[in-house]
């Protein structure tokens, strides 16, 4: 059984997870084994699809660390497929009105928080539950994170992280940057991007969520830890990869 990630999460110290954009259950095994809490399975902008993510899971939970999973759109199928899959967190790309984040608390709660519809057997064994068990904990066990990626977003900011039932917020900081006209979002100091994100730990802070982000590198965690957040991806699969490369190539061009 993994750990139960809201008691983590209401300590104060930063909680670093691997972004997974390759599939396989193997591959999966290995990447939760790294010196990380959690990993998320990136299912939009990453290789895995659904059958992948079913095989992947209790690769990820018999680690004792949570999947995470980011879904392909906030869309209520995919928040309860998302969940079913045993997800103890879900993180919906591009939430941009009240009414979009109301929709995805709605998908993910069992009544009478909401209309998730029963049916997650994967998700009942990865957390070590009897189903009625499972049916009780589900809504208090399971995170919901919208992410805060474009200047839509941000005008309705306040209204959205004031959803009931919604646990976090989540940067997006490339689609923010394109959103905000700056192009990838290399330059995390840009005033007025720096400014929308400085406004995001603070709509966070102000209505009890977790602060989160995509970090993706160590100067990256530096900036987003500084600024008051706490659930960061710190590194993809194929980023931890190249730096392995890289730091084993400079040490051969010594010998
Ligand atoms: C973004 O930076 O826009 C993300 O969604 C993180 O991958
Ligand atoms: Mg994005």
């Amino acid at each position: 059984m993994s750990i139960d990630l809201r008691a983590r999460l209401e300590k104060p110290e930063p909680f670093y997870f691997t972004w997974m954009t390759l599939p396989g259950a193997i591959v999966a095994g290995q990447v939760a084994r790294l010196p990380y809490e959690a990993v998320c399975i990136d299912m939009q902008h990453g290789l895995s699809g659904f059958t992948d993510v079913a095989a992947m899971s209790p690769a990820i939970t018999a680690s004792g660390k949570p999947l995470l999973l980011r879904i392909l759109w906030n869309d209520p199928g995919l928040v309860g497929q998302a969940l079913d899959a045993g997800a103890s967190a879900v993180i919906a790309p591009m939430v941009n009105t009240p009414a979009e984040a109301q929709a995805l608390v709605k998908a993910a709660k069992y009544a009478p928080n909401g209309m998730r519809s029963w049916g997650g057997y994967a998700a009942v064994q990865a957390a070590g539950l009897v189903p009625a068990d499972y049916l009780k904990e589900a809504n208090r066990r399971t995170m919901i994170f919208a992410m805060i990626e474009t200047e839509e977003a941000l005008g309705n900011l306040d209204q959205i992280a004031a959803t009931p039932g919604l646990d976090g917020l989540f940067v997006g900081p490339n689609d923010l940057s394109i959103s905000l006209g700056f192009g990838l979002g290399k330059d995390l100091k840009i005033p007025k991007l720096e400014a929308a994100i400085k406004s995001i730990a603070a709509a966070a802070t102000k209505n009890k969520l977790v602060p989160g982000a995509f970090g993706g590198s160590p100067e990256a965690c530096a900036y987003f830890v500084g600024h008051g957040f706490k659930f960061i991806a710190a590194a993809t699969d194929v980023g931890l990869m190249t730096a392995g490369a890289k730091a084993m190539q400079d040490q051969l061009a010594k010998i």
